[in-house]
């Protein structure tokens, strides 16, 4: 970094001294020399009486020429640097056309115009625009689009951008052209292109008004038989979102394009989706149920950012989350009535508590509305989007279903086609509904997880039971009380939930009841409970908070077994399975002997014995913890001692319900039998399945390994495949280097099948990972280049091998900031994702805590960092 980077500050937001009313773009596709042309419409806003210099983004451009009205401009008529265009006299009203030359195949960021796959395809958001052509680069700009692209016609024969095709046509020396129109007023980060050699899948569907809408998936041509289901779940997401939210889809056309070489998942570009094409191909034989899934919910997000995106848009980047946590909470729901409501809300609940809560705790903790920034880009976080999800998820469960969507309805007809803020979110809800959100707008302003520290006592005598309820956020000690919805029952000795009346109360509640925490301490008296009841707090996760309580194992035993709500029992048993393993952490430290109660492996036997239990909700049940969400319970984290603990508790498990798990694991494999199927049924009946067998596979047994080897090669599905697999590569065995040896010849064309060679690899808990890894970076499977390849190989080692990253000597830190600093200067918003796993530092022990500072530090002393990078470490340092 040559100097230190501005930060950007929500409170400094000022609107644009002008507004755009039009952009007609040109392009003349060349890789490396790319000539744009602009021609944009600009009128002055308010009625000063003078014209402010028109002030205009631009990065990594060459200019060629501006002209004003039609007057080519002089170099001393404006003022060139390396992030801007300043024109310093304008007229009120005028045409601004200019021509710039860019380089996309040097384009290795994947921001702006770059290659992918020998095709030409963009991105956007958030900053991606100036480096297309210089223009106002902020959201509350929007502008009328028409689109023209010329190309080479034998490489490039498919031409598209946003809006509707409305001409084409040939032209000398081999070249094309198509131009699109689109009818809808948009900001700078929605604009998109694609330009290639690409094969099409198309389909109609028909809106609730009864408008024919073309539905088309472009993909490399090899990959067009793995569309379908991509297509399939755009149509249940249109369908879902008119159900659900009355929102119809608005133009003719909606396209989805993959490419490989993508930052992240998915870009809602109007009406031209880019995908990583992670989040499009799919068939049995290469993807596995959770890739199946992942495919909907991803097709549905951009979908659904056609209205909570696009047709309302953000004032700021500060309002992010006004777009993104609103979608999330809609794909989350589309996904909770396309799958099975309580195996997704345990899966949201579970990347929350692990990645957000773990963001929170962190150096770069931020609200979901953040009020300050160096890269914009490091906060696309899972503050912003997750936790943002949780809090639009309250107000669902505070106004109720039918008001909420007063809410939204008034939201979106008020705000249709504007750039807006949480402010106007929260408003509408409001407004629809004569209700005071005053408190709850603390969700979107404090940082920070709340913690709930509950106690309680139960008067016999009057037959009262009172719970205090205190609330603090750790670390952020500034924090006002906030407004959290406590969703709670009570059970009785059979199991049963009681009866709920608050004193002063006439009548009682039979079930859930949701109490609303205002204070920093408030007492909630329930009244006529003849027995001491056991409380069962948080239902369904109702805040994004943690709760304390003194419950007893037993309390915890009896609720996994018996409370109403689904979330409740399987959390039950992750709180006993937390206490367990950090208690067992502590033996380690000790020297002790590990063991593990009965009663633990007993419920464990109870839920796999029991045939009538949903097979995805028992198959979370016995589910342990995962070793990052463990390490958030310690102070210092031992991720060795973690990892110890972790497996010696799985190994014990598995020898001691070996023939139960055996036995459910061959049921389950013959009711399984036959062609492979993508609904819930089967979908369950193979994670179950595929559980047993990761048990089973602890034991080290001859037969076991060799009937998992079986199921690698038999099996006529990816998920049956790296069910199989990713034990073997935790295994010492001559199946592991024969599996993982098939498995590359087999699928080495298939990149995204390479990907999960790679993770399983990165993953493995064997000795000698790293040295694997290292060699690895320089397979020709791997391509530095790329992100997925980034993300599967090195990220997953940074990320989820936790005992073998944090190796005693620090040799896996060294091979991860060496990663970064070469990758930093090709891609940062890749080399940032990976430098988020030193930002914990802190949390370890004084040794490792030297080790990752000085990491940092040397990261921070490298000459030219970028600011996504230097925001994170300098942050991290702090
Ligand atoms: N809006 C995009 C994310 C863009 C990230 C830019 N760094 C995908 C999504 O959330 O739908
Ligand atoms: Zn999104």
């Amino acid at each position: 970094m040559q100097q230190t980077p501005k930060t950007t500050y929500l409170s400094d937001y000022q609107p644009t001294d002008y507004r755009v009313d039009s952009i007609d773009l040109h392009f003349d596709l060349h890789e490396t020399k790319t000539i744009v042309k602009s021609k944009l419409s600009i009128q002055k806003l308010d009625n000063s009486p003078k014209t402010p210099p028109l002030k205009l983004n631009g990065e990594e451009l060459l200019l060629k020429s501006v002209s004003l009205n039609g007057k080519q401009l002089s170099s001393t008529q404006y003022a060139l640097s390396d992030e801007s265009l300043i024109i310093p006299e304008v007229p009120e009203s005028f045409e601004l056309a200019i021509e710039t030359e860019i380089n996309p195949k040097a384009n290795t960021a994947l921001t702006g115009l770059y290659l992918s796959g020998g095709n030409f395809c963009t991105q956007c958001e958030a900053q991606g625009f100036r480096r297309i052509t210089y223009m106002l680069d902020r959201p509350d700009v929007m502008a009328r689009y028409t689109t023209t692209l010329v190309a080479d016609k034998a490489q490039y024969p498919v031409l598209l951008a946003n809006g509707h095709l409305r001409e084409s046509g040939e032209l000398g020396a081999n070249r094309h052209w198509a131009k699109w129109a689109d009818p809808f007023p948009k900001p700078t980060y929605l604009f998109a292109l694609v330009a290639g050699d690409l094969a099409r899948i198309e389909d109609q569907f028909i809106t609730q008004s009864g408008r024919q809408v073309t539905l088309q998936i472009y993909v490399q041509s090899h990959n067009i038989d793995k569309c379908q289901h991509a297509m399939q779940s755009l149509k249940k997401a249109m369908r879902w979102d008119e159900d659900v939210y009355g929102r119809e889809y608005d133009l003719d056309i909606y396209m989805i394009v993959a490419v490989d070489d993508f930052n992240m998942g998915a870009m809602e570009n109007k009406g031209l989706n880019i995908f990583n094409s992670e989040y499009v191909l799919a068939k049995p034989e290469t993807a596995t149920d959770s890739d199946y899934e992942d495919i909907e919910g991803v097709i549905a997000h951009e979908y659904f950012h056609n209205w909570s995106g696009n047709r309302v848009t953000c004032r700021d980047w500060f309002q992010l989350s006004l777009k993104e946590g609103f979608t999330v909470f809609r794909d989350q729901e589309f996904s909770a009535d396309m799958t099975s409501r309580g195996v997704k809300r345990i899966q949201d609940v579970n990347i929350l508590r692990t990645h957000q809560f773990r963001e929170d705790a962190s150096p770069m903790a931020h609200p979901v509305r953040p009020e300050s920034y160096i890269e914009i880009d490091n906060f696309y976080t899972l503050t912003v989007y997750e936790k943002g999800a949780e809090v639009v998820r309250m107000l669902h469960h505070l106004l109720g279903a039918e008001n909420f969507r007063k809410g939204t309805d008034c939201y979106f007809e008020r705000h249709d086609g504007q750039a807006v803020t949480t402010e106007h979110f929260v408003k509408a809800l409001e407004d629809a509904n004569q209700i005071d959100l005053s408190q709850f707008r603390l969700w979107y302003s404090q940082a920070g997880t709340p913690e709930l520290e509950i106690s309680r006592t139960y008067n016999e005598a009057a037959k009262s039971y009172t719970l205090t309820v205190k609330q603090s956020t750790p670390g952020q000690d500034q924090n006002k009380p906030f407004h959290i919805p406590l969703a709670i029952g009570l059970l009785d000795k059979q199991g049963q939930d009681m009866p709920l009346q608050l004193q002063g109360e006439s009548a009682a509640i039979k079930g859930t009841r949701v109490l609303h925490i205002r204070a920093a301490a408030q007492d909630f008296t329930f009244q006529n409970l003849n027995e001491q009841p056991i409380p069962s707090l948080l239902r369904g996760f109702s805040a994004p908070v943690k709760v304390k309580m003194d419950l007893s194992d037993e309390e915890r035993c009896f609720l996994m077994m018996h409370d109403s709500d689904d979330f409740n029992r399987w959390d039950a048993g992750q709180q006993l399975a937390v206490k367990i393993m950090t208690q067992l952490v502590e033996d380690v430290h000790q020297n002790r002997a590990l063991q593990v109660a009965d009663a633990f492996i007993e419920a464990y036997q109870e839920i796999l014995n029991n045939d009538t239990l949903d097979k995805a909700l028992a198959t979370q049940a016995i589910s342990l913890p995962s070793e990052s969400y463990l390490g958030s319970f310690m102070e210092p984290i031992d991720p060795v001692a973690i990892h110890q603990v972790r497996r010696f508790m799985r190994q014990t498990i598995a020898q001691r319900l070996r023939d139960l798990f055996l036995k459910v694991y061959h049921r389950l494999a013959d009711e399984g039998r036959g062609e492979y199927r993508i609904d819930q049924t089967s979908i369950s009946l193979r994670s179950l399945k595929n559980l047993c067998l990761s048990y089973l596979m602890e034991l080290n047994d001859e037969d076991i390994i060799k009937s998992c080897y079986r199921q690698f090669l038999d099996s006529n599905n990816m998920t049956d495949v790296m069910a199989a697999l990713q034990p073997l590569a935790n295994t010492d065995c001559a199946e592991r280097e024969a599996a993982l040896a098939h498995f590359y010849q087999q699928w080495k064309h298939e990149p995204l099948v390479v990907d999960k060679w790679l993770a399983i690899q990165a993953n493995s808990r064997l000795p000698g990972t790293l040295d694997q890894v290292k060699r690895l970076t320089q397979h020709e499977a791997f391509d530095i280049k790329n992100p997925n390849k980034v993300r599967a190989l090195i990220g997953a080692f940074a990320h989820n091998n936790h005992a073998q990253f944090h190796e005693n000597s620090g040799i896996g830190y060294a091979f991860l900031t060496d990663m970064i600093l070469q990758i930093d200067p090709m891609n940062s918003q890749i080399s940032s994702c990976l430098v988020e796993a030193y930002t914990l530092w802190r949390k370890y022990d004084v040794q490792r805590q030297a080790l990752l500072k000085q990491q940092l530090e040397k990261i921070a002393d490298a000459p030219r960092l970028s600011k996504n990078v230097y925001e994170i470490v300098s942050k991290s340092l702090g």
